[in-house]
């Protein structure tokens, strides 16, 4: 099995863990620290390097010593050290060394002191009070330990839409191309959009399920088989991602693709109508009593219990299933409805590409417009743009317009909302740009009453054109701030300004029930990609998703809009406040 860059830094940052549990020497365990953040970080992949004997001591933090470890992965799949590191620790003690809380030097005492090995040892001796007891432990910390380890457990070990992407589409090529293999479909909370994943799940209509399932088994991303049989095998990706996958004839593969799809709540309100109609419906059929009704095809399934068929980022049992009984299902706003991006940066802050590199790629993408919206000076770390330095791009960006046909760079800034609500730029300089998205980088422990009040009073302020991620969440990383998202939405419809879907997969920020209340309350909703190369201009499929699941429309979305349409909604969302 090939080895990534990524199997290198997991594997310097557990020798890291266990050198630090065995209490080495701090220095020691920095450098495999810095190490494996340097090759996380690579572009290139070390294996070629390797393979081409090049010398990986030229690379920055890679010594002799640990040139030689790389390369001992690449060329055997292991390095000694580590294997010696695991045979002297138990492998639980990683477990309890991730809780939040838990540093090396409280891992060690809890092994040596009272032999725990692994989390369910740790939470059984923490209901037995008995951590309490060690010095330097304490009643408090116990009772965090038992609830870091609840919550590990809630959590489980979901992921990123974005991580599982590639997977998911590399999966089914691959099992496209299987010889008598007829659909492919990927069903589960990946179709329906959702913002994590916890595991993938594969429909696949097949004539020899047997060669499918050696397709599937023998996939070079799979670590380990967790179970193979004549319909259904589940496996393990090297990425720790678990994959089911299920193989089921003709008559099925509808049935099966509605039940897989879900959601649970969706299929529970689904089953109820079919039960009134004194229908059954589960993963093979539609049956009234013993009899076939339906099953090839999922319009098939929900037309038999007379249903129109709701799109899967729909089916979370909000409504869906009452409106698809009336026939009275939303028009999802779809990829091509979008005609341009307003939140983009450029090289003038911290992005990666020029403006003209960026707009070469909306232009690309076919879209009419693209809103350069750098950072603004308060944010130093990414080279914000103070007062002059916005002039001059706005002189640029008007040179660089002489030179479009069908497409304009709109003039922009992301500017910092700072602690008192107050802009981080002069009202002078923001009047002559198309528009001003608003944004927290900053301050993101106020109270709820201080963080809302000072939102509010930005988007008061007479430049402002739309608040940009308003919750500052990143997925599986960082909660929101606190902040009344209603409020906000019922301030924004008041002032005419509008709210941000930040299209970026680690934000997805208004997420999908705020998306919906916004759209109720007549708000339009910019889905943008907040671009800092132009391949983030890719990202907007994440926010479409999104968007879908918040049953956002064509009609609801702001760039949506061609540039006839949007001028002067930009306009009227100023001049009415100024
Ligand atoms: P995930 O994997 O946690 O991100 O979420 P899902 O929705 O993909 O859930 P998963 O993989 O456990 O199951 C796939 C679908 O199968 C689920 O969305 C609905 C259906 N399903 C699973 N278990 C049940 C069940 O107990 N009752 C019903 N009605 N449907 C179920
Ligand atoms: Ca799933
Ligand atoms: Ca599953
Ligand atoms: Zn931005």
């Amino acid at each position: 099995m090939p080895v990534h860059n990524a199997d290198i830094a997991a594997a310097f940052d557990e020798i890291a863990d266990l050198l630090e549990i065995k209490g080495e020497n701090p220095f020691r365990v920095r450098a495999y620290r810095n190490a494996a953040r340097v090759v996380g970080d690579m572009a290139e992949e070390l294996r070629d390097k390797v393979e081409r004997g090049e010398d990986l001591t030229q690379l920055p933090g890679i010594g002799k010593d640990l040139a030689q470890k790389i390369g001992q992965l690449v060329i055997t799949g292991r390095i000694a050290q580590l294997e010696e590191l695991r045979q002297a620790l138990p492998p639980g003690l990683l477990d309890m060394l991730r809780l939040p809380g838990l540093g090396p030097k409280r891992v060690k005492v809890l092994f040596e002191d009272l032999q725990l090995r692994d989390l369910a040892q740790l939470a059984e001796a923490a209901r037995a009070g008995r951590i309490r007891e060690i010095k330097g432990f304490g009643e408090k910390i116990e009772a965090s330990i038992l609830k870091a380890i609840e919550a590990r457990r809630s959590e489980g070990t979901r992921v990123r839409r974005a991580a599982v992407a590639p997977y998911a589409e590399s999966l089914v090529k691959t099992l496209r191309r299987v010889p008598g293999v007829k659909q492919v479909e990927v069903a589960g909370s990946y179709r329906r959009a959702r913002e994590t994943i916890g595991d993938l799940d594969i429909l696949v209509e097949a004539e020899n399920a047997a060669s499918v399932m050696d397709a599937f088994t023998g996939y070079d991303e799979v670590q380990q088989v967790l179970a193979k049989g004549d319909t259904k095998s589940s496996a393990l990706l090297r990425t720790g991602l678990q994959v089911d996958l299920r193989v089921v004839p003709a008559e099925s593969f509808g049935a099966a693709l509605q039940y897989f799809t879900g959601s649970k709540e969706h299929n529970i309100a689904v089953r109820k109508i079919a039960q009134a109609k004194g229908l059954k419906v589960n993963e093979y059929a539609v049956m009234r009593g013993e009899a076939y009704v339906a099953g090839r095809t999922e319009d098939e399934v929900y037309a038999a219990l007379g249903l129109a068929t709701p799109p899967p980022e729909l089916r979370e049992n909000r409504g869906e299933v009452e409106r698809a009984a009336a026939g009275a299902l939303p028009r999802l706003v779809e990829p091509q409805d979008i005609r341009g991006d307003l939140h983009n940066h450029s090289t003038w802050s911290d992005g990666a590409n020029t403006i003209e590199e960026m707009a070469g790629a909306a232009i690309a993408r076919g879209y009419e417009y693209l809103a350069i919206c750098d950072h603004s000076k308060r944010l130093t770390v990414a080279n914000g743009l103070d007062e002059k330095r916005l002039a001059k791009q706005i002189a640029e960006i008007e040179a660089l317009n002489a030179r479009f046909k069908g497409f304009r760079l709109l003039k922009g800034v992301e500017c910092d909302i700072l602690e008192d609500g107050s802009l981080d730029l002069d009202d002078a300089i923001l009047a002559e740009l198309d528009l001003v998205v608003v944004s927290v980088h900053s301050k993101f422990n106020l109270s709820r009453e201080r963080q809302t009040a000072r939102v509010l009073k930005a988007l008061d302020h007479p430049w402002a054109t739309i608040l940009a991620h308003p919750t500052g969440r990143l997925i599986l990383e960082r909660e929101p701030y606190e902040i009344d998202i209603p409020r906000v939405i019922a301030h924004a419809k008041a002032r005419g300004c509008f709210l941000e879907l930040n299209a970026n997969p680690m934000r997805l920020d208004l997420n999908d029930v705020y998306c919906q209340m916004a759209k109720d309350a007549g708000v339009l909703i910019a889905i943008n990609v907040d671009g800092h190369q132009t391949g983030d201009l890719a990202n907007i499929a994440y926010g479409i998703g999104q968007a879908r699941r918040g049953w956002l429309e064509k009609r609801d979305v702001l760039n949506a809009r061609g540039w006839k349409e949007l001028s002067p909604l930009l306009k009227a969302s100023r001049r009415g406040r100024a």
